[in-house]
């Protein structure tokens, strides 16, 4: 299994870890106004020296009621980054954006992979992706990021998500993107309870019944701070704890704030899995 954009190919029968790049301006101490390119670049080269496979560039806070952001503050943050990303580094570059017109301009900037967390559901972004061709993450949310956490509510949650995942592959598949693209995302945090996010987790196998890539995301999510009853900053062994679990269960891209120490437990589960 491997996925292929730009002359480049990653190798999905060994695990990979995808490094969160957040250039929105609550993740810079001066408010994103100065040095926001420099800041990212370092950020990147970092994850780089590190062993990343991954760089995933945000603009839009998904957070839980969090604002939208308009289409030219999200491109002023993301494009600038991935253009000085790309101009020096041959890593692979993902784009986090729901809007067509964002993803557009990443890829004509550089980027070589589509992470969307409304899965193509935005006006234009199926048709953006196909002519893109390179490959598209999917996720499952329920509801909307401003009101998702209100009350989720599933009547059978690992049905529900694969129903969802199966109907925006053939949404894909019917506008000319190969299956072969595609990379899935149950969605952690996205609609769900801390009981939902378990059984997900506790069940993740069951999302490798496509036969495509799977990817996880729990990094310092709610799923640790509310059951551990900690901040964010403070769940990094939990986070990397759902790194080795999913990576245990067969993930093969798993999304990060926590690169180092995550990079060394995915380590640990490739030696454990190649040796059995
Ligand atoms: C605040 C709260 C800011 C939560 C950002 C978030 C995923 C993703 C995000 C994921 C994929 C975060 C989320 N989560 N893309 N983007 N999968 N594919 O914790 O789980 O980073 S945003």
């Amino acid at each position: 299994m491997k996925i292929t954009a730009n002359n480049k190919s990653l190798d999905l029968t060994q695990v990979h870890v995808m490094g969160i790049l957040n250039v929105t301006p609550d993740s810079f101490s001066d408010g994103g106004k100065f040095n926001t390119i420099e800041n990212a670049l370092q950020q990147a080269e970092k994850m780089i020296a590190a062993g990343v496979s991954i760089i995933d560039i945000g603009g839009e806070s998904t957070r839980p009621g969090a604002p939208d952001v308009s289409l030219q503050d999200e491109l002023e943050r993301v494009i600038p980054v991935i253009k000085a990303i790309r101009q020096q580094h041959d890593v692979w570059i993902s784009i986090d954006t729901s809007k067509a017109e964002v993803m557009r301009q990443a890829v004509e900037a550089g980027a070589d992979l589509i992470n969307d967390v409304r899965s193509l559901r935005e006006p234009g972004a199926l048709e953006v992706a196909a002519q893109a061709g390179v490959p598209i993450c999917l996720m499952h949310m329920q509801g909307q990021p401003r009101t998702m956490q209100s009350n989720p509510h599933y009547d059978d949650l690992m049905q529900e998500v694969s129903d969802f995942l199966q109907e925006r592959i053939t949404a894909c598949e019917e506008v000319g993107i190969k299956r072969e693209q595609l990379i899935l995302d149950p969605g952690f945090g996205f609609g769900k309870t801390l009981q939902h996010n378990y059984q997900m987790l506790a069940n993740l196998e069951a999302f490798h019944q496509f036969g495509l890539p799977v990817l996880a995301g729990m990094s310092r999510k709610s799923m640790l701070f509310k059951l551990l009853d900690k901040t964010p900053a403070e769940c990094v062994a939990a986070s990397v704890s759902c790194a080795t679990i999913a990576a245990m269960k067969g993930a093969q891209i798993i999304r990060v704030h926590d690169f180092e120490q995550t990079l060394d437990a995915v380590k640990v589960v490739s030696a454990t899995l190649n040796n059995q």
